[in-house]
């Protein structure tokens, strides 16, 4: 949302909603480690990918200056991949790294993204191109994909079956253009879509606005029929949905998927189909600290109903059940988390991400970790702290204060760019499959430690 759209009273809205985040006891938000927005989901050889935007520590408005990429293939343990693309990678772009979103086409991946273009301070949208869904991303064309009067924020992309590249994208406007074989290019004129009631539902008092269409559209088919899923207005934002039987429209209304909830006043729609599952993905703001600038993804199953159509739903505790096991006797990063509570996310250029615990007491959790039945007998990790002794992390089975099966006391390496490797031979053999709990203690204020990766062996 650009500034233009907002008055002050809306400020009030991110105090109004959600209950807290002990309340929810579960896997949504999925991401506890930064704060998050604007989820855009990619399947890529069998995997999720899931493109967010970052909102800062304590923003008071969308400051916004990267994009990041987490992944899974189990939907409970998500792996951090840290910041993938800055505005700053734009060398026409002045910042306001909004919703974006990543495609595939013949193993290239372009993202599109909405920036403020240096060249007349108003939005416009960018592509970055790469070989793999992780980046490297760079600028293949050096100026924006594409500039119009106002409100260019948001861009959703879907290929088709016959391979044409369809993309929406706008606030309050809804546009539409048809990409080039060559994804970076566009063909013919920009659309700007019929805003209808008949297409977006009816929005009360606002000529400006007839219809409840905000922004955030994200193009979806399925049996044939094509989805655009929204949110909607006036805020808090609910999202509601639109459907035709060309990826062009015209669009017809389809009701409210999403009523708004929750401390973020806005969301934002991305839905997936992954291993026989339609998932949907959103943004509230659950997280301690988490308000309409301090925001967090989460995701739960999406049903239809028998004619296509989609019942309401609220926002649930999310996927609980994970679709696959961890094989622990692989390298794992300590990012790798389905759940975690006072611990942060960095990245620096000789481990890549990692995480810090913040306090006493901090751990992280990895659902579903399979031992088999010979078991396990060591343990492990590249660890780091400030702080000269009384700092350990302790490696628990079922709970934070589950069975003990090891503890490694972790020695003072200088900064997080100094790290040492400990192993450790479990004090009895683990077997057969538990939730794995990584609990961080030191008497420290900040920053206990700092945890990269993780291994057992047998
Ligand atoms: O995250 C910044 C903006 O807020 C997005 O571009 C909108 O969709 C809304 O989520």
């Amino acid at each position: 949302m650009r500034k233009q759209f907002f008055t002050l009273f809306l400020f009030g809205f991110q105090f109004l909603f959600l209950p807290s985040i002990n309340t929810l006891k579960a896997q949504n938000p999925i991401v506890q480690t930064s704060y998050t927005a604007d989820p855009a989901p990619l399947v890529y050889n069998n995997r999720l990918y899931l493109y967010t935007t970052q909102d800062e520590e304590e923003s008071t408005w969308f400051n916004m200056n990267n994009w990041r990429v987490y992944s899974t293939n189990d939907m409970v343990n998500w792996t951090d991949h840290g910041a993938i693309l800055s505005y700053t990678d734009f060398e026409w772009a002045k910042g306001d790294a909004w919703a974006a979103q990543c495609v595939e086409k013949n193993g290239k991946f372009y993202l599109y993204v909405p920036v403020i273009s240096k060249l007349n301070n108003r939005g416009a949208i960018g592509v970055a191109v790469a070989d793999s869904p992780l980046g490297p991303f760079h600028d293949p064309l050096g100026k924006p994909l594409l500039q119009s009067e106002w409100g260019d924020i948001d861009p959703t992309v879907f290929i088709d079956d016959d391979g044409e590249a369809h993309m929406y994208w706008g606030n309050p406007q809804l546009k539409y253009v048809r990409l080039n074989e060559d994804m970076i290019s566009y063909a013919g004129d920009i659309v700007e879509v019929p805003m209808t009631a008949a297409s977006f539902g009816k929005r009360a008092g606002d000529p400006k606005r007839p219809t409840t269409y905000e922004e955030g559209p994200w193009l979806y088919k399925r049996n044939s029929l094509y989805y655009l899923f929204w949110p909607g207005g006036p805020l808090p934002e609910f999202i509601g949905y639109s459907t035709s039987k060309k990826a062009e429209g015209p669009w017809k209304y389809g009701g409210v998927v999403m009523s708004a909830e929750g401390k973020a006043f806005t969301n934002h729609p991305g839905v997936v189909d992954f291993k026989g599952k339609t998932y949907f993905f959103y943004h509230n703001g659950a997280l301690p600290g988490g308000g309409g600038f301090t925001r967090s993804v989460a995701v739960q199953e999406l049903n239809f109903n028998p004619d296509g159509s989609i019942p309401p739903m609220k926002m649930t505790a999310g996927i609980t059940q994970g679709l696959a096991n961890v094989n622990p006797y692989e390298l794992h990063q300590a990012e790798m988390i389905a759940w975690s509570e006072h611990v942060k996310s960095y990245q620096r250029e000789k481990v890549g991400v990692f995480i810090k615990a913040r306090k006493d007491g901090a751990y992280t959790c990895v659902k579903n970790v399979d031992f088999g039945e010979k078991g396990a007998r060591t343990f492990f990790a590249r660890v780091g702290t400030t702080h000269n002794g009384g700092v350990s992390m302790e490696v628990r089975s079922g709970a934070i204060d589950g069975a003990l099966l090891a503890t490694i006391q972790v020695p003072m390496t200088g900064g997080d760019d100094r790290w040492t490797t400990v192993e450790t031979v479990l004090a009895d053999k683990v077997k057969g499959i538990h939730d794995l709990y990584f609990v961080f203690k030191g008497k420290a204020p900040s920053n206990i430690l700092f945890f990269d990766c993780w291994k057992f062996g047998r």
